[in-house]
């Protein structure tokens, strides 16, 4: 049997929502398979959140890895390309750390790449009419170390997948004058995300590059 994890946050910088989580546990409520679906929400917190995303790989060891988060300027839904190896963080987070230039894990390489097809990702929630494009920067928060080490640990364990996507403000829970969509299309946005990610494995051709 497949199995999928799927990861949103919880509020953080004094928000008192955060649309990831609240999209991903509405995925989970509206999951009907086939494969078998994990979710969790995921503290914004470096130490906490690397902490909790190995163990719950370790734990249920999915074929797929798709962990989300909040991108509050951003107008689409964005399938992340590379995770940094670099912890850089401009607020701090809800344990009160804020690591300033450190690795996300010491020695470990400069950079990991999805290995979610984020080309496709982004051309299949297109499709639907959601905006989407492949992004080229997670950032130097927790989203970033976060997807930093999902796929460390993907990259030790044969066949498992993993990727990060950030979205948008919801509608529902934007702060005044932040560009949304409507939680209805994150939420669809992210089963699509899934979807793809089951029926394949490698990208389309392509490009999703971007000048600057
Ligand atoms: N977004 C933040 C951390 C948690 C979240 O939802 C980020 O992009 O790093």
């Amino acid at each position: 049997m497949t199995t999928i994890l799927l990861t949103g946050f919880e509020p953080f910088a004094d928000d008192p929502r955060n649309p990831s989580g609240e999209a991903v546990r509405e995925v989970a409520a509206r999951w009907g398979g086939p494969a078998t679906l994990v979710t969790d929400i995921l503290p914004v917190a470096f130490d906490a959140a690397g902490e909790r995303i190995r163990t719950l790989i370790a734990g249920c060891e999915p074929d797929v890895v798709i962990a989300t988060g909040l991108a509050g300027r951003r107008t689409q839904v964005a399938p992340e390309r590379v995770a940094i190896n670099l912890r850089d963080a401009g607020i701090p987070d809800n344990d009160r750390d804020q690591p300033v230039d450190l690795p996300s894990i010491e020695g470990g390489p400069a950079a990991h790449f999805s290995t979610l097809p984020v080309k496709a990702i982004a051309e299949r929630i297109r499709d639907e009419g959601i905006p989407s494009a492949v992004s080229h920067s997670a950032g130097t928060f927790v989203c970033n170390h976060v997807m930093y080490v999902a796929l460390h640990e993907a990259a030790r364990a044969p066949g498992m997948r993993a990727g990060f996507v950030h979205v948008p403000w919801s509608h529902e829970t934007a702060p005044e004058g932040s560009p949304s969509l409507p939680s209805a299309a994150i939420v669809r946005a992210l089963e699509l995300a899934i979807r793809t990610a089951l029926e394949q494995d490698g990208d389309i051709a392509g490009s999703a590059g971007a000048l600057h």
